[in-house]
């Protein structure tokens, strides 16, 4: 019985020895080259090509190869009988903690207009605000969200959070659905994005959201690149209503060398880094997960594909 890597966009060598060295005895291989499609019986994906699970008959479950599970929608032909797990890792929730802790301090110390101020000879210094007057909002306070958002809250920020359900986060003023959308935006000095990519999500980082914010804010988006209607953000940029955003994601990736993001003087940009998956520190649970299926266990971090997370 086989796990096959199916992957375009990442490096399979990696995964197949993080795999074998978790577990000698596993037959793992990589697509296109399976000895045998029928002796596949689960599939460790990310971005692969449209209906080739279809190629494997005896396909028991498909495992992202990261947090994310929007990569499987767009594919007529997706399996959607079958389980569908995602990783959820310490190691990817620290990084992306890090990532977002060092953009708020990036923002809340100023350092973007500094930049300005330095290009400009201008020796200016602007008094510092004290966290705590700080409002830091997150949207999505999943297995992300919420653990940067805790985190933020410790480090004296006030930490708001959004999520479709009600949460309780120590230190993290909650908000839930659509009825408190406004409030919680209202608030929103940072806005940080980490809500999955779903239907419901797509093009939610729009004009009329960044209107309900307050005046000069900031964006963070370190979810998806269809989250946010790019045209939006270049005119609320232009007309004030946001100070600057940093973006980890965008719609095509890599971003397209003539793209107007590239250039922006108030847009800070990273290539789709904030956080990465070590294949060895995941391993185990893709191991895991594989053993459970055998054995007809529940399996870890099984997604929910009807609501799309
Ligand atoms: P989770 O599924 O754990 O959390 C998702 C959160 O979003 C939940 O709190 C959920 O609410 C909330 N949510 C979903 N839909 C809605 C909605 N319609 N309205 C309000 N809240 C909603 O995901 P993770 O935290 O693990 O990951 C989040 C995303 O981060 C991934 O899907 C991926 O796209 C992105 N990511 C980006 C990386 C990068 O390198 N840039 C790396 C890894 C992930 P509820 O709790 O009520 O269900
Ligand atoms: C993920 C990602 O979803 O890398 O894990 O974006």
């Amino acid at each position: 019985m086989t796990i096959s890597i199916i992957c375009t966009d990442r490096d399979p060598k990696p995964w197949l020895i993080a795999l074998q060295a978790c577990d000698p005895t596993l037959d793992v291989q990589v697509w296109p080259n399976e000895r045998q499609k029928a002796d596949v019986e689960f599939a460790l994906c990310w971005k692969h090509p449209k209906g080739v699970l279809q190629e494997y008959p005896n396909l028991r479950c498909i495992s992202s190869m990261g947090a994310g599970v929007d990569h499987f929608f767009g594919d007529a032909f997706f399996p959607k009988h079958l389980p569908v797990v995602r990783l959820v890792d310490p190691q990817l929730t620290q990084g992306m903690f890090e990532y977002i802790c060092t953009a708020v301090m990036y923002y809340f110390r100023e350092f973007d207009l500094y930049r300005i101020q330095q290009r400009e000879l201008c020796w200016q210094p602007r008094l510092p605000r004290s966290m705590e007057k700080m409002t830091v909002a997150m949207m999505g306070l999943g297995k992300l969200g919420g653990y940067s958002a805790g985190r933020l809250a410790t480090m004296g920020f006030n930490v708001i959070g959004w999520s479709r359900s009600q949460k309780c986060i120590p230190g993290v003023k909650a908000y839930a659905g659509e009825e408190q959308l406004d409030e919680f935006l209202a608030q929103a000095e940072i806005l940080i994005c980490l809500l999955p990519l779903t239907e419901k999500t797509r093009g939610a980082l729009n004009l009329q959201l960044f209107s309900k914010l307050p005046n000069g804010s900031i964006l963070i988006n370190v979810a998806r690149g269809e989250n946010l209607v790019e045209e939006d953000l270049i005119t609320a940029l232009e007309e004030g209503l946001l100070r600057g955003a940093c973006l980890d994601v965008f719609k095509e990736e890599p971003l397209p060398e003539d793209h107007l993001f590239w250039s922006h003087e108030k847009i800070l940009l990273t290539p789709h880094c904030s956080s990465v998956t070590d294949p060895e520190s995941v391993a185990p649970q893709i191991v895991q997960n594989y053993r459970f299926m055998q054995r007809g266990v529940e399996l870890l971090n099984q997604v929910d594909m009807s609501r799309g997370y």
